[in-house]
């Protein structure tokens, strides 16, 4: 007799309760931490503004990020075939369907090129090497979204992970080579703050593909902690970032920026 349609079992990793609320919260603290960055800007006159901005435009589109993620949005599936041989004849499989949200990489693809602008510009870097920063820094964020969706078992998932990795080396090259030299030029104090928010922005920034790589690569850990995670991560890098980045500028006048010789430098 024919054996038929073997039945196949999904099993699902979804976020729970925990994660649900978790977003929701990010998502207030990026819609406050905008407002604070817009009145932090007030008295700045507009040639002075231009960290605000851009540190402002960084926590809005978290926010939106967040809105989307929290009310059920920007988020689809990965599935694995898992073989249960040898117990049955036919073979039978299941199915895992891990909850991928890629409204993250959305966002990141935004808000991680206006970080580096800020790093940039703080450093006196000149535009091509802004550029390919920035360049490189998209290629990381895009490789994280193929490789979430990749076709386990194929090239897709670690091999994209493995250019997401490179593009990355690239960037905190970038910054660590040419950062450092550029911003000896603008006094010790600028130094100092730069070296400052550098160092936090590659501690944590190099958290991102070690939770990536055990929750969407190994599938380790459940949905809610990759979610709170992401989370803390998030927080310290876009709201404390730039509390810290906004109040040191307006403490110290020569983080102001001239972009005179932006692309004609050297
Ligand atoms: C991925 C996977 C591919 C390899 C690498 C990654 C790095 C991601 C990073 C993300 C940073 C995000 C930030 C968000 C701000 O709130 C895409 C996870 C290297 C560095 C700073």
């Amino acid at each position: 007799a024919s054996p038929g349609p073997v039945p196949t079992v999904i099993q699902y990793q979804v976020l729970g309760e925990a994660g649900h609320r978790t977003l929701w919260v990010t998502f207030a603290l990026m819609v406050l931490s905008s407002g604070l960055f817009a009145l932090l800007s007030w008295n700045v006159p507009i040639q002075k503004r231009i960290y605000h901005v851009i540190t402002t435009l960084i926590t809005i589109v978290a926010a939106l990020s967040y809105f989307a993620m929290a009310s059920g949005h920007a988020a689809s599936y990965n599935c694995v075939t898992i073989w249960d041989h040898h117990t049955h004849v036919p073979d039978t499989s299941h199915e895992v369907c891990r909850q991928v949200y890629w409204g993250r990489y959305v966002d990141w693809s935004i808000t991680t090129p206006l970080l580096l602008l800020d790093l940039c510009l703080l450093a006196g870097m000149d535009g091509a090497h802004t550029l390919m920063a920035i360049i490189a820094d998209v290629i990381m964020v895009l490789s994280g979204l193929f490789a979430a969706f990749g076709t386990e078992g194929t090239a897709q998932r670690w091999g994209w992970y493995g250019i997401g990795c490179v593009s990355y080396l690239f960037v905190i090259w970038h910054l660590a080579i040419h950062g450092t030299q550029m911003v000896s030029t603008k006094g010790a104090s600028v130094s100092r703050l730069f070296n400052g928010l550098a160092i936090f922005t590659l501690l944590l920034w190099t958290a991102y593909p070690i939770i990536w790589a055990v929750a969407d690569g190994a599938r380790k850990t459940s949905v809610d902690t990759e979610i709170i995670i992401y989370s803390v991560l998030d927080i310290l890098a876009k709201p404390v970032f730039g509390l810290w980045l906004l109040l040191s500028h307006r403490a110290l006048a020569e983080t102001n920026i001239d972009l005179g010789g932006w692309w004609s430098q050297g």
